[in-house]
């Protein structure tokens, strides 16, 4: 039997549980790095080291343990990263730094000619005077550890400036609220042989600015379901990236416009355990690790529910069924609109 590959991931949350789950079936070994004592992904890892990411011995040594270190949420410190020999990091450097920060993101998607909403970068009163007059309905979204809806104010042509906001100046852009008809996204992995998988695209319903269900697959008219490839293929090229990276798109009219980045698998992509031959989380465990990767196939129409706060508390003890497959995250403390879990309900793929 070949030597298994060894894998260290960045983060210990629900998206680092999944990766650790998927390893365990294709010979992969997982070793999770994050402060979080109660991290999810530590019960299915292999190994676990609980420090901070700033503790440089700590990060060298974990390096040095592992064959290949990826990471499962964006807010890890570059200098973390920095620290990492970075023909062992996939996604590389610059996928992180590129999609971590909005405006830096917000650049690279003008560079690429991608369509996003207009923006201005929040630097001081003038900017804020600027943006309300000219986009009206707007929000304020820091450039940084903002996820889950953390980190956004909604603004209008009433709001006056107040200290919170002015807190925000070189840390926040503002952005043109688009009446957007519906969001989706499209979930796609590159492989360090140049391949790229596409998974089909998925139709996302927030609540209270976060992803409460998703539906998939998503019929989109041809033409913008080849665009929303092409784009996430121009953004995988450009970064060099090697792994899962998902775009979040809004559909606007007759166009669609990127939303946001995120060079990872992501919560859209949780249906594809269930509803595809291959998984999101497998096929980045496989990517990483120099595997190539397969175009995964659609094998049910799904349904997923994340379980939010304490709607936890009605499944804590329940099990998957031929209704629904549940996903318990493990998490101790339960905090409104922290993702606690989610149900995936799957149904027989219609023919179109
Ligand atoms: N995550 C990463 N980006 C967005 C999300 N939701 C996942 C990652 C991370 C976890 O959420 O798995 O580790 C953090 O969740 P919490 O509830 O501890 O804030």
């Amino acid at each position: 039997m070949n030597k298994s590959i060894s894998v260290g991931i960045l983060g210990g949350g629900q998206l680092g549980m999944m990766l650790c789950q998927a390893s365990s079936n294709i010979n992969i070994k997982t070793h999770i790095y994050c402060p979080d004592r109660d991290s999810p992904a530590q019960l299915y890892s292999d190994y676990f080291t609980c420090m901070d990411y700033l503790n440089e011995n700590e990060i060298i040594k974990f390096s040095n343990s592992v064959d290949i270190i990826t990471y499962e949420f964006e807010n890890i410190p570059k200098e973390t990263l920095e620290l990492i020999d970075s023909k062992k990091l996939r996604p590389g450097i610059k996928s992180l730094e590129q999609t971590q920060d909005r405006l830096t993101e917000r650049r690279l998607l003008q560079k690429l000619d991608i369509p996003c909403a207009q923006y201005i970068e929040l630097k001081n009163e003038e900017d804020f005077k600027y943006s309300i007059s000219n986009f009206g309905e707007s929000i304020i979204k820091t450039r940084r550890f903002g996820y889950d809806g953390k980190g956004q104010t909604s603004i209008n042509k009433n709001t006056n400036i107040d200290n919170d906001i002015s807190l925000l100046f070189n840390e926040a852009i503002i952005e043109k609220k688009i009446p957007f008809e519906f969001e989706f996204s499209q979930v796609s992995c590159r492989d360090t042989y140049g391949n790229i998988s596409h998974f089909p695209l998925t139709r996302n319903v927030h609540e209270n600015h976060i992803l409460k269900h998703s539906y998939a697959p998503l019929k989109l008219d041809n033409d913008l379901e080849k665009y929303s490839k092409e784009i996430t293929k121009k953004i995988l090229i450009e970064l060099g990236h090697i792994g899962v990276l998902t775009v979040e798109f809004f559909k606007a009219g007759e166009d669609i416009i990127v939303n946001e980045i995120a060079p990872r698998v992501h919560n859209s992509g949780h249906w594809t355990i269930e509803g595809c031959s291959e998984s999101q989380f497998k096929i980045h465990m496989q990517a990483v690790s120099g595997i190539k990767i397969k175009q995964p196939n659609l094998l049910y129409e799904c349904h997923m529910e994340n379980l939010i706060g304490s709607e936890i508390n009605s499944w804590i003890n329940k099990q998957s069924d031929n209704e629904v497959n549940v996903h318990l995250y493990h998490k101790k403390e339960v905090k409104k609109g922290r993702k606690m879990g989610h149900l995936t309900y799957t149904k027989d793929v219609e023919d179109s």
